[in-house]
């Protein structure tokens, strides 16, 4: 399949708000390949009004993160870029990732969306290793509003 391998570690993956949208085959195909954990140590944290999970690329800190790996076709590609808001929200970077399955240890280069110019405050935030929208952490994704296009962004990117 032509498209791109996308590592999902937010509000995308498997059980939390915005799967079935990945899943949507009227925007495209999208295949689970493996859980995978990023090669890096990021910080993973939730912002803004609407509780939006960022991975900030901001290497050393953090943990390294676990997500779930997809293979998407050009045009799932296409509709994640703007659901995602890129570039004026996340930014679609090469981040290196590590297989969780019985490929375990296999390195792929992958993409994902992440933070690049956080605001400083958001560096200060509690890290997590895993998202969960009903985590602990109380802070619930609101998704009743469309991101793309949301006027808080300013408030953590940038
Ligand atoms: N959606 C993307 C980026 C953060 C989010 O909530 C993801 O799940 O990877």
């Amino acid at each position: 399949m032509d498209g791109a391998l996308v590592f999902v570690y937010g509000t995308l993956k498997a059980g939390e708000p915005n799967h079935r949208l990945l899943m949507d085959e009227q925007t495209g195909l999208a295949r689970l390949v493996a859980p995978a954990v990023t090669e890096r140590r990021l910080p993973l944290v939730i912002a803004s009004r609407y509780n939006i999970p960022y991975l900030v690329d901001a290497p050393g800190q953090g943990h390294r993160v676990r997500g779930e790996l997809y293979a998407v076709d050009v045009a799932k590609l296409a509709w994640l870029d703007r659901f995602e808001g890129v570039p004026r929200h996340y930014e679609r970077c090469a981040e290196s990732v590590v297989r969780l399955d019985a490929a375990g240890g296999a390195t792929v280069a992958a993409q994902a969306y992440l933070l690049r110019k956080p605001k400083p405050f958001m560096l200060r935030l509690p890290v997590m290793e895993e998202y969960s929208s009903r985590g602990p952490h109380g802070l619930e994704y609101r998704s009743d509003e469309s991101l793309s296009g949301a006027s808080d962004i300013e408030e953590v990117a940038g």
